[in-house]
């Protein structure tokens, strides 16, 4: 291990408890995600099959061998080379699937990002990760090029798609290198990927994820759950970048010698007619995309889902009655799956023919899960409690003693803050967050983060977020915020609040709706009352108030 990564990692006695217990999950100690996902489909006898379908055209595994080594070539003749962290910014497209292979082939950590993050987001992780390099998509690079004057580490910028006179491009780094590159002999646990996920606090934190963790998960979840075929087309809308795609929109497919269907930015319309015309058979969307789509007017007329075979669904809670009309309009089954970013992926999920609506479903093979109280005790059938999970996956922070061992618990067991209770038949059914973090539309926003930055508008003394139950949306943000002496509350300045959230944090953390209130509830010791504003058992703002 590279001595700089070891002292980011936890300390021995942080780490998770890690189980291999399954045959498949017996790796050699020399292993390289790449070569197993990518070398061994191309040398395999697959290299004629499609790997990448995007944009009307498609990639076999020998085409996309071909641009991953001579990329390989490219990265290297910059002098990046295995351990150094290179920052992705791409959407989903092939230059993403490329550039993430390359840098696995030459042992480089990969660090994904957001296409939605904004400048001071994307400098935090570029800083905290130490990323020397970053890949990014013309279309997205201005919020990188303002995060740079931040990151001084962040020598050079690498720009795939449109680009500009004097831009370093990957055509060009690729052009002319040679089509053959031997993967690193990395170790099965050596740094392959560092994943940020926003926590409750709003201070990203990293995950890090080995060779090994990222092909457990295939092997474990994608090969016992969704139980693929070379024929099978994943498909769907979470970003490459988010481990739920990483997953299911590259490790899975490629797994096991299966394509991937990429696609544009969602809208209800363009993933229905994504998924019928180009034949995906296994999607995975957040079930607010399911209700979306399901909104969409005669749906299944004007949309031929008959290649579809099952769709995941994650990133928040499956209602039952999400899950009954998805049947009832398509006749396909949804399998509910509960993940995380330090999980990597889906760790408790619904059994095809077995599936109970309402309920998340059973540890997945390979996975060990139970309801527990605060000291780590397992609770009764039908109590509510924490859920903590062993399996071969688990959550080692970069950077982050502090927070690791509020995630690791118990003597190595991964508690994610989800509340769940566990009934009698062995199943696990989610009841919600144990802290602040909301989740709308399955995009986590941390409530402090978000009222940090509102406190930072001239017009705001202090402000309060929490989450407001939604139809659509499962929940969305709330701000209830009182103004300084002399403010006066209007809908221009709704909308202008809602702005500066917008343009400081990734747009989908505004609170969509925001309340004026004379002051904030709060505990003797001065601790805001959130349970009390999720009650919106408030006073009002005064008018008498005005100036
Ligand atoms: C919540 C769910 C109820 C839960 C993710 C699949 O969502 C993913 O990762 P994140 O780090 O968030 C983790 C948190 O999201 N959650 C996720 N799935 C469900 N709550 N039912 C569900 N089915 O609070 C969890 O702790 O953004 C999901 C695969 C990979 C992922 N990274």
């Amino acid at each position: 291990m590279i001595p700089d990564v070891q002292s980011a990692l936890p300390a021995p006695e942080l780490m998770p408890d890690r189980v291999f217990t399954l045959p498949e999950l017996r790796y050699p100690r020399k292993l390289n995600v790449a070569a197993e996902l990518l070398d061994k489909n191309a040398d395999g006898g697959s290299a004629g099959r499609p790997a990448i379908h995007a944009g009307g055209g498609t990639l076999t595994y020998g085409e996309l061998q071909k641009q991953v080594n001579r990329l390989c070539h490219g990265l290297r003749s910059l002098g990046l080379d295995r351990g150094d962290r290179v920052l992705l910014r791409m959407p989903n497209v092939p230059e993403f699937i490329v550039s993430w292979l390359a840098c696995q082939k030459l042992g480089i950590v990969t660090v994904g990002t957001m296409p939605m993050l904004r400048a001071r987001e994307l400098a935090y992780i570029a800083n905290d990760a130490g990323t020397k390099a970053a890949i990014v998509w013309g279309g997205l690079r201005e919020e990188l090029e303002r995060a740079r004057r931040e990151t001084p580490a962040l020598k050079r910028l690498i720009v795939a798609g449109e680009a500009k006179a004097g831009d370093t491009t990957l055509n060009a780094l690729m052009a002319g290198e040679p089509e053959r590159f031997t993967a690193a002999d990395t170790d099965r646990d050596e740094l392959a990927m560092i994943a940020y996920t926003s926590g409750s606090t709003g201070v990203p934190k990293g995950c890090v994820h080995f060779h090994r963790d990222i092909l457990s998960s295939a092997d474990s979840y994608a090969r016992h759950v969704l139980t693929p075929s070379e024929d099978d087309r994943f498909g769907g809308h979470p970003t490459l970048a988010f481990t739920f795609g990483t997953g299911g929109l590259l490790v899975f497919p490629f797994r096991f010698g299966a394509s991937t269907v990429l696609s544009g930015p969602f809208t209800p319309e363009a993933m229905l007619e994504t998924f019928a015309t180009q034949r995906v058979t296994v999607c995975f969307c957040a079930p607010t995309s399911y209700r979306l789509m399901l909104q969409v007017p005669d749906m299944t007329r004007r949309f031929d889902l008959a290649s579809l075979r099952l769709g995941v669904s994650a990133a928040e809670p499956l209602p039952a009655a999400t899950w009954e009309e998805w049947k009832k309009t398509t006749g396909v089954e949804l399998l509910d799956g509960i993940g995380s970013t330090e999980m990597f992926h889906i760790f408790i999920s619904s059994v095809r023919g077995r599936v109970r609506p309402g309920a998340t479903g059973v540890p997945v093979t390979g996975y060990d899960c139970r309801v527990v109280d605060e000291q780590g005790r397992e609770v009764a059938p039908g109590v509510e409690g924490l859920v903590a999970i062993k399996g071969p996956t688990g959550c080692k922070y970069w950077r982050r003693p502090d927070r690791q061992a509020e995630y690791v618990r118990f003597g190595g067991w991964n508690v994610t803050g989800d509340v769940y209770v566990k009934d009698a038949d062995g199943s696990f059914t989610y009841q919600c967050r144990s802290d602040d973090m909301i989740v709308s539309g399955g995009y986590k926003i941390p409530g402090p983060e978000v009222e940090h930055v509102l406190d930072e508008h001239p017009a705001v003394a202090e402000s309060a977020v929490v989450a407001a139950p939604d139809r659509t949306r499962g929940f969305i943000v709330k701000a209830f915020v009182v103004l300084k002496a002399g403010r006066v509350p209007s809908q221009e300045l709704v909308g202008e609040l809602q702005e500066h959230v917008k343009r400081e944090l990734a747009p989908y953390k505004y609170p969509r709706a925001i309340e004026f209130v004379e002051k904030l509830p709060r505990t003797e010791t001065g601790k805001i009352q959130r349970y009390v504003l999720r009650q919106a058992d408030v006073l009002p703002f005064d008018p008498s108030r005005r100036p």
